[in-house]
């Protein structure tokens, strides 16, 4: 009686829902098991065993293809209300094209729909976590403009077989990632550096991948089943370093997450126009007959506008923005550290504290900000978090850093919607389970649960902030009563 009192005055309104996801190469493992095609994940990993920490890869991850009961178990123990998971392309459609369905591909991920079901937990459906099927890249993968029809035909199957059990989808995890990330750095999969020219192209087919996605589950099964689809961004809140750089901060949020955001969210539609301009201005002064950004025709504009049912994003850490000085390299990591194309340098306020991961500092109260800018500069829509949590290192069950990570975010969170009005209606925390985290390996850890890499068995054990999270359910609070009080799990 005694913590519902304490927690009633900072509920979450009711209908909210807390979840928690993974990505299909994160924790599948699996990765010839079957008929599965391999993917750029896969093959980054065997042909440059390097380009990862402790040469690390996701050959068995956390073996959640096999053991995908326990996933389901620790899910329902949580309490979760929904979660998210990828369909890896390449297990599903060996091919990369439709031409053939994989039965054991099939079935996994019927398993999991329907074990998440069976313990009330609705699944959320991201269709592309960043396992494209090799073959495609081979055929140059998000730079060729096919891919408009390959991410829609591999779509449509996902629908047809799912649709009737799942009422959520996000087309594409973190489309910054997927292009800008991957062409600018060269450092993850696949391979390929080709800074400032192919990162645009990538852009311009996923978004029109992601409506094609988008509008054929609006024609073909809305009408019947009546979900939601939308894609979700990696964002990261930019801050002016001092005065002076205001201006040069709101367009790189309209470069960062404009790019990704405008075409969808706006009236207008198309690219956010201080950032076309200033990118056709830059190719031009570099000798480019036409800008290095593809123009999109007004049907193309027409095509991406209006395609989504929330606006989903990511959410880990902010960054502070200034100029950058006359002959300073903007480091490799342009996204995080700099970006070129704005002349824009990154820095962190002393005040952060720094993660087990080098790219990522605390800042609760970005989330907030970052929740507020996207209602001004796109208006009042549904918000989903789908993605949120803190890195640490090392086995540790008792991850009070974490514990505190997710309260304080969830508290900015809780003002955005009391004080400012912002409609969020998901929470996500990242991630389930400890797993695959990229370049990074096995050496970075997220998990509500600790996976024990050594056992055959990968055995899932609750962290502190895992009984702390199935807290924050049961009381739909982030005040929760003190840890002693928390439920065994
Ligand atoms: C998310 O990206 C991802 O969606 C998720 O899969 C990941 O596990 C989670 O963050 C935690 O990192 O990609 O390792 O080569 C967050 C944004 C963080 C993406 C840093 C790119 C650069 C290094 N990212 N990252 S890596």
């Amino acid at each position: 009686l005694i913590c519902a009192d304490l927690s009633d005055g900072v509920k979450f309104p009711p209908g909210f829902l807390f979840g928690s996801a993974t990505a299909s190469y994160q924790v599948e493992g699996a990765w010839n098991v079957s008929d599965k095609g391999e993917n750029t994940w896969d093959r980054l990993v065997h042909s440059n065993p390097d380009a990862i920490k402790n040469r690390d890869n996701g050959d068995v991850a956390c073996d959640s293809y096999h053991n995908w009961r326990d996933d389901v178990k620790i899910a329902s123990d949580l309490g979760l209300h929904f979660y998210r998971f990828s369909i890896s392309w390449a297990r599903l459609l060996p091919t990369g094209l439709p031409d053939r369905i994989s039965e054991d591909g099939k079935n996994y991920y019927n398993n999991l729909i329907d074990g998440l079901l069976e313990k009330g937990i609705q699944p959320l459906i991201t269709l592309y976590h960043w396992d494209l099927p090799q073959r495609l890249q081979d055929l140059g993968g998000w730079t060729n403009p096919l891919i408009v029809e390959w991410f829609a035909d591999y779509a449509r199957v996902a629908y047809t077989l799912y649709a009737d059990r799942v009422k959520g989808w996000i087309t594409i995890n973190e489309p910054v990632i997927v292009c800008d990330f991957v062409y600018n750095s060269g450092i993850i999969a696949p391979p390929i550096k080709d800074p400032g020219f192919a990162n645009y192209l990538c852009t311009k087919f996923l978004l029109l991948a992601h409506a094609k996605a988008w509008r054929i589950y609006d024609k073909e099964f809305k009408p019947k089943y009546n979900g939601k689809v939308g894609i979700t961004n990696h964002l990261i809140w930019m801050e002016p370093f001092s005065n002076e750089y205001e201006e040069l901060t709101e367009n790189l949020r309209h470069y960062l997450a404009g790019l990704y955001s405008h075409p969808i969210y706006t009236k207008d539609g198309g690219w956010p126009p201080e950032i076309e301009k200033i990118i056709a201005e830059n190719s031009k002064r570099q000798g480019y007959p036409r800008s290095r950004l593809p123009a999109f025709t007004q049907e193309e504009i027409d095509f991406i506008k209006g395609t989504y049912d929330f606006y989903g994003f990511n959410f880990y850490t902010s960054r502070l923005v200034r100029k950058a000085r006359d002959g300073e390299t903007l480091s490799n990591w342009p996204l995080e550290n700099g970006c070129p194309e704005l002349s824009a340098a990154m820095e962190v306020h002393p005040s952060w504290k720094k993660t087990e991961s080098d790219w990522f500092w605390i800042n609760p109260v970005g989330i907030r900000k970052m929740l507020g800018w996207l209602k001004k500069t796109y208006g009042d829509m549904e918000i989903f978090i789908l993605e949120n949590g803190l890195a640490t290192k090392d086995y540790n069950l008792n991850d009070e850093d974490r514990i505190k990570y997710y309260r304080d975010h969830l508290e900015q969170i809780w003002l955005a919607i009391t004080e400012d009005g912002v409609n969020v209606t998901r929470y996500t925390a990242w991630t389930l389970v400890d797993n695959f985290e990229w370049i990074f390996g096995y050496s970075v850890k997220f998990g509500l649960y600790e996976v024990d890499f050594e056992d055959p068995k990968r055995k899932r054990t609750p962290r502190a902030s895992a009984k702390y999270y199935k807290e924050v359910i049961r009381t739909h609070s982030f005040d929760v009563a003190n840890k002693n009080n928390y439920d065994e799990l």
